[in-house]
């Protein structure tokens, strides 16, 4: 009896050891085939963007509800919106800065958010937007004292947490540069939509609790979970702007970093207000093809964060030679509206290079609307950005958004969004 305990622990620990093995290295890259994007499920060839909106996509979509992220709930929520402050000195005068306090409410709970606004006040009409989540609170993006603390915050940070401190996280935030060239921000705390950590309270306290059977859901295996309900509290901010006279509404664009380049990617293929998708750095379950196993793989990301996908991906932890489809078609998913895709050279947790081939692998549903995507299959050196009507580009240094990333961000969406209305 002892012995075959002993055996199963080896086997368990070999299994365990196995799946949470890293590989950075090229040559031990598997060799695998890649779901045709244009391939439908019964063996024909989509050739007509007609075909492709009617039958593959919903088939290729289908997959990322199924067996990633979970189903995305469309029950209606009632959402009211609370103006907290204005002031139109922000930036040294350049920019007016709104709190808005949103609040929702369904199945019996409300759950209260704050969105930041910045819109620049020297405008001839409506701007264009970036939709962007930050990690650690509206807090952390200025050292503005006005500022209000973002409720989710408190869940998951301790009082004495260094991530309290006012503009903790202002180098990722270009917001001098953005506002310059034009552009508004629309930002709010990605904790108030889903507190970023494991357990039940978290999942009451997010908006997945703000939908019939939240409970029961949690057990599917097709429950949407943290990534989902990000992707779906974007799609709100973009409500919001319905709602705002400075906003273009063809102008919008959602920018992510990591985890949040993942929620990006997620919310473009669902969302068609989402006219520029921006995914940086977002790795493992965003831009990175899963089939090349490099870095940042399935079982260390289900490990790790269980609750930001739904229970089935799991399944694929150490098996993704097993899936039907990979992250090349979710990209492909947000065709013919324009995505692009940002590397850190630093970054090889998040594959580079396999956020550059799914890019890449996109081509073919571009090429259906007479589009082109990279156009490549030739990886680019540092800085040295592709811009069609797909992008890319790696830069210098760690995993982190820089203004080098916001100014290739705003070149692609000048290049693509159409002119100002007045
Ligand atoms: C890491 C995670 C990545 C990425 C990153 C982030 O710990 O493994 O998938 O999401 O966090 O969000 O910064």
């Amino acid at each position: 009896m002892k012995k075959f305990l002993t055996l199963i622990l080896v086997a368990w620990t070999c299994n365990m050891f196995a799946q949470n093995n890293v590989n950075y290295d090229e040559t031990r890259v598997p060799s695998f085939v890649l779901p045709n994007l244009l391939e439908c499920n019964d063996g024909t060839i989509v050739t007509s963007p007609q075909e492709w909106e009617t039958k593959r996509r919903p088939e290729i979509l289908e997959y990322f509800l199924s067996q990633e992220y979970g189903r995305t709930r469309h029950d209606k929520v009632n959402v009211s919106y609370k103006t907290l402050t204005e002031n139109t000195h922000a930036l040294n005068g350049k920019a007016t800065l709104r709190q808005i306090r949103i609040t929702f409410s369904g199945a019996g709970t409300t759950l209260e958010t704050i969105a930041m606004t910045l819109v620049p006040n020297q405008r001839n009409g409506r701007v264009p937007v970036f939709v962007a989540y930050n990690f650690k609170g509206n807090h952390s993006t200025l050292t503005d004292t006005t500022i209000v603390y973002s409720p989710g915050f408190r869940l998951v940070k301790k009082p004495d947490d260094p991530d309290w401190k006012r503009g903790c996280q202002m180098n990722r935030w270009a917001y001098d540069k953005i506002i310059d060239r034009g552009y508004a921000v629309i930002t709010m705390c990605y904790h108030d939509i889903y507190p970023d950590a494991n357990g039940k309270e978290m999942l009451d306290h997010s908006v997945c609790a703000l939908f019939p059977d939240h409970a029961l859901n949690d057990t599917r295996s097709d429950a949407w979970r943290a990534i989902g309900a990000w992707a779906w509290g974007s799609s709100r901010l973009v409500d919001y702007l319905y709602t705002q006279d400075w906003a273009d509404l063809d102008r919008i664009a959602i920018m992510g970093h990591s985890r949040q380049g993942k929620a990006a990617l997620w919310a473009g293929a669902q969302d068609p207000r989402f006219r520029v998708v921006i995914s940086n750095c977002s790795g493992c379950s965003g831009a990175a093809l899963a089939k090349r196993v490099y870095g940042e793989n399935i079982g260390v990301i289900t490990r790790s964060f269980p609750w930001w996908f739904c229970p089935m991906y799991s399944f694929y932890a150490g098996n993704e030679a097993a899936m039907p489809f990979d992250q090349h078609e979710l990209i492909a998913l947000i065709a013919p509206r324009h995505v692009y895709v940002a590397s850190a050279a630093e970054d090889n947790w998040a594959d580079q290079k396999g956020e550059f081939l799914a890019t890449s692998y996109a081509e073919p549903v571009y090429r259906l609307y007479g589009m082109t995507g990279l156009n490549t299959t030739e990886w680019p050196g540092l800085h040295q950005p592709i811009m069609h009507d797909a992008g890319y580009h790696i830069r210098a240094g760690i995993h982190d958004v820089t203004d080098y990333d916001w100014e290739r961000f705003m070149d692609f969406c000048d290049l693509h969004f159409p002119l100002a209305k007045r």
